[in-house]
């Protein structure tokens, strides 16, 4: 990504410091930070000593300050007496059904049993998807009929799991428009009837964005956060952009933590967020 890259042409031995810090602010839009977390950025620069020579060390260190408490490798909550509930939300194509895949990987190499939950009945051959990966990773699999209930499916599921003594339940839901009223009471529909099987669920609602479409996400950040109580983001796509400021930008746009990027297609591609690390990438590498 390595934004140092462009900005230390204006930043470090710039002549004018105020023109430059326009073209700063010009790079930090371009690379999706979306004009809050650019103008407190740029605001915080210009109140620097010398804005026109401001370090690489102290950029990434404003960029960590923005993405909020860092909190690497926090674990996700988990049900006192299993099975724990993870609820994933997002539109279409932001990576969901993928994340559940890689969630459930992560988990069982933890030792801990998976059943995925194929809650996405609207679009056709998402059972189907999510079932492909069960087999693949060897976790129980809880299913319906195509545009059955995706609450029974939910309830199902966390039922299924508690009577087989199974550890984690991950959820995958559908997201076919996030300005959908239907689509908000179906998510509040499965949020109640997982709490009314297991007390405490869901344990972690996570909502997965895609950060290749900039402010997108983050209109769709804020429309899944005024619907569903969300307990973490994970931002997806990382691998395919050079704009990792719509990072900081989601942060900004919904007050949870974000938990994990993704960088890739496979299971593997899955880590766990940590701001110091992220802000190294973004800038300087
Ligand atoms: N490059 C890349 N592709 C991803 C990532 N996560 C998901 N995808 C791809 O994005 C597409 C949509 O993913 P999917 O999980 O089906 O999204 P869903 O509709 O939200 O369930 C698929 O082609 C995935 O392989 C990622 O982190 N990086
Ligand atoms: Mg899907």
């Amino acid at each position: 990504m390595a934004l140092w890259d462009t900005l230390s042409r204006f930043l470090t031995g710039g002549t004018t410091p105020l023109a430059d810090l326009e073209k700063v602010q010009q790079t930090l839009v371009e690379a999706d930070f979306g004009v809050a977390a650019t103008n407190d950025l740029v605001m915080r620069l210009s109140t620097e000593k010398r804005p026109d020579q401001v370090t690489q060390a102290a950029l990434e260190r404003l960029v960590i300050e923005q993405l909020g408490p860092p909190s690497p490798g926090a674990p996700l909550a988990r049900a006192e007496r299993p099975p724990t509930v993870i609820l994933l939300f997002g539109v279409n194509g932001s990576g969901k059904t993928t994340t559940v895949a890689k969630l459930a990987q992560r988990l069982q190499t933890d030792g801990r049993s998976v059943l995925l939950a194929a809650a996405d009945t609207f679009r056709a051959g998402a059972t189907e998807q999510l079932k492909i990966w069960a087999d693949r990773l060897g976790t129980a699999f809880v299913g319906a009929h195509p545009r059955g209930d995706p609450a029974a499916v939910a309830f199902d599921a966390v039922d299924a799991a508690a009577t087989r003594g199974i550890d984690t339940v991950i959820v995958d839901t559908a997201g076919r428009l996030h300005t959908d009223e239907r689509l908000r009471e179906e998510l509040k529909k499965i949020v109640r009837v997982t709490g009314k099987r297991q007390p405490g669920a869901p344990h972690e609602s996570l909502l997965v964005l895609d950060a290749t479409i900039g402010q997108n996400a983050v209109r769709q950040a804020e429309v899944f956060a005024a619907a569903v109580p969300l307990t973490g983001l994970i931002i997806t796509k990382l691998d395919g952009t050079a704009k990792g400021g719509s990072v900081v930008a989601l942060r900004r746009a919904v007050d949870v933590p974000i938990r994990f990027l993704g960088t890739g297609e496979s299971p593997d591609d899955l880590e766990p967020f940590d701001p110091v690390r992220f802000a190294r990438r973004l800038v300087s590498e």
